[in-house]
């Protein structure tokens, strides 16, 4: 197997109350393995994802002459593996704050509360499934959203925050008040 879920780097609780643990043991245990499951099986059939950086891949997703079956699949669970991986590394039970990350905000947006203003937006007025993300866009930051699986690497950007809004990230508790998860998700980004 080329790819591989990532163990959890806490327990399932270890975000509650803002994050309940049967939320995180379903995400990591059965969404997350899902698109590792079926990433590698479209890895398995297709020599030009063999043996290559995931980052690189999607990179030049657009590239790629996969058929256009394999390529929707590589889209969603290749982005699904990356997105995720992300997401459990940049939160944790308690603040490991990035103080350089926090200036490059505080420079870019004017102040923390008003870049979580914007990021909050952003996740909150994403139709559907998918992300909010703050990403470097060419050594400058940027907010912005998208949809089902897409990875900001797909247009050449790389993701430094990213929240999934898809419901299977707070329905359990927070059923259709997104806003709400949004608000409770502050408390466990451990980067700001
Ligand atoms: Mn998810």
């Amino acid at each position: 197997m080329t790819h591989q879920l990532p163990d959890l780097p806490y327990d399932f609780s270890a975000l509650e109350p803002h994050i309940d643990a049967r939320t995180m043991e379903i995400h990591h245990d059965k969404h997350h393995a899902a698109y590792v499951t079926k990433l590698n099986a479209v890895v398995e059939n297709n020599a030009e994802l063999q043996g290559k950086d995931l980052v690189e891949l999607m990179r030049r997703f657009d590239s790629l002459s996969l058929s256009e079956e394999d390529k929707t699949t590589f889209r969603h669970n290749g982005g699904g593996h990356l997105n995720h991986s992300l997401f459990w590394e940049i939160m944790g039970p308690a603040k490991e704050i990035d103080e350089e990350l926090m200036e490059r905000i505080k420079s870019t947006f004017g102040s923390v509360d008003s870049f979580k203003e914007e990021f909050s937006h952003a996740a909150a007025n994403r139709f559907g499934s998918g992300w909010a993300w703050l990403v470097d866009s060419k050594g400058e930051l940027k907010i912005y959203s998208t949809a089902n699986q897409d990875s900001p690497y797909m247009q050449g950007d790389t993701p430094i925050i990213g929240l999934d809004v898809w419901e299977h990230a707070y329905y359990l508790k927070y059923q259709n008040q997104r806003p709400a998860y949004i608000d409770a998700w502050w408390n466990v980004l451990k980067l700001i």
